[in-house]
């Protein structure tokens, strides 16, 4: 983009489960984030949403892994999420306007303020409340941290949206377009879901399937907050096919069962968890297989 006028960056949206993060994404970008694409995947960041004008584009990053790490691979997600604070133009800290500020809200606050990045504070579920009320919820986290500028929004039913997005082009300086016009969203969580699925295959059935399984994710459909993901476990053989559906399909499911649970944890949403199993011999020989199940070169 040439254009001298343009302004672009990345903003960084935080917040607890559940208060209301995708809604407002899938608001902002429309009806277009249904449309998934694979394209350029960092393993630190997950771009959520792209939006795009003739002005401006605003790439907005989620941070998943900020809530208090239970495990190694949280400690990894927060130092992930922590730096990816670093990089971003501006901060949305969502809060729900139908809950008091808790431990959680807190636990966020504490790692904003060591960024120097403007926060923007979002009172989402407007519409669950009094306006009267507005002001004491404001009021509740005005104390804990400096924030640019206040927004109380509905993300579900689009109150002050626009205005908020009018005030983060202005924070954004001039900067290219950095992702094309139809490209709304990647998908890097894909990846950390088939691992998650794929841990469950080894530690259940231990020594008899080794290291010859894969995980491919054929789709992730948002259903109003409800994940549907479809995913196929392959093996490289008849025998290990058995083994992993077990007698009468008991060992899918119980890979199934804590698989879901793990990723409604990453997530932060209800997930229904489809899962097939495929023979695929010698699918770690085969470099296009191996793309496609996520080891890229
Ligand atoms: P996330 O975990 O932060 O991504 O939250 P979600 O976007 O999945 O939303 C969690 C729940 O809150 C869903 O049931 C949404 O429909 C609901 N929700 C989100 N925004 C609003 C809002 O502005 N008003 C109301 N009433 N409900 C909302
Ligand atoms: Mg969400
Ligand atoms: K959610």
């Amino acid at each position: 983009m040439d254009n001298p006028n343009y302004h672009s960056g990345f903003v960084a949206i935080v917040g607890r489960p559940n208060v209301g993060k995708s809604t407002f994404l899938n608001r902002v970008i429309g009806q277009k984030i249904a449309i998934m694409s694979d394209k350029a995947q960092t393993t630190r960041n997950k771009i959520q949403g792209v939006y795009t004008t003739k002005e401006a584009q605003i790439v907005f990053i989620d941070t998943p892994g900020i809530h208090k790490p239970k495990d190694k691979l949280g400690d990894f997600m927060m130092e992930s999420a922590l730096s990816a604070l670093k990089e971003v133009d501006a901060v949305l800290f969502m809060v729900n306007a139908t809950e008091r500020r808790g431990a959680g809200d807190n636990y966020i606050i504490d790692q904003l303020k060591k960024t120097d990045q403007p926060v923007y504070l979002l009172i989402n579920k407007i519409d669950q409340i009094s306006p009267d009320d507005i002001m004491a919820i404001i009021g509740e986290y005005q104390n804990a941290l400096k924030f640019k500028d206040v927004f109380p929004i509905s993300a579900l039913q689009g109150n002050n949206v626009p205005e908020l997005i009018d005030a983060l082009v202005k924070e954004l300086p001039e900067g290219p377009q950095y992702y094309p016009e139809d490209q709304v969203t990647d998908h890097p969580e894909r990846f950390v879901i088939s691992e998650l699925i794929r841990e469950k295959v080894m530690q259940l059935t231990r020594q008899e399937i080794p290291t010859s399984t894969a995980v491919y994710i054929e789709k992730i459909k948002d259903d109003n907050g409800l994940l549907r993901i479809q995913a196929t476990i392959i093996v490289e053989r008849d025998g290990q096919k058995g083994i992993v559906i077990g007698k009468g399909g008991s060992m899918l499911k119980k890979i199934g069962t804590l698989a879901r649970k793990d990723i409604e944890n990453m997530m932060g949403n209800k997930v229904f968890l489809e899962l097939w199993v495929k023979v695929q011999p010698r699918w770690r020989d085969k470099q296009s297989l191996l793309d496609s199940y996520g080891y890229k070169k």
